[in-house]
């Protein structure tokens, strides 16, 4: 059963990201991504969903042309973990 992270550990979780920020109302992290095309972008997408399946950690997200809008959270820990944490920091290393 994974935990959600909270306290200092949650903060300097948070920090250690770039460009994600707080989903109003909801134990989740946001942010929405923006490639030169859409090839660029669902080749982001393809790399990360194999990751998802790796991690059996899925995120959840709303793609448009160039941009993909992406929430992480954890539904077993019913917030936000060091699952979501370790995703976020793979996006911002493809992206
Ligand atoms: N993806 N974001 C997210 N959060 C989960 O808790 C999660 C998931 N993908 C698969 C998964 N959990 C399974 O382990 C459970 O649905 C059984």
């Amino acid at each position: 059963m994974v935990k959600a992270l909270s306290g200092a550990a949650r903060e300097n979780a948070l920090a250690s990201l770039s460009g994600w920020e707080q989903v109003e109302g909801r134990d989740a992290i946001r942010k929405i991504f923006q490639f030169r095309d859409f090839n660029a972008a669902f080749g982001f997408m393809s790399r990360v969903a194999l990751l998802a399946e790796k991690m059996d950690h899925h995120p959840e997200w709303f793609n448009v042309y160039n941009k993909v809008d992406v929430t992480l959270s954890t539904h077993d820990a019913d917030g936000l973990s060091e699952r979501d944490i370790k995703m976020a920091k793979a996006m911002d290393a493809w992206a």
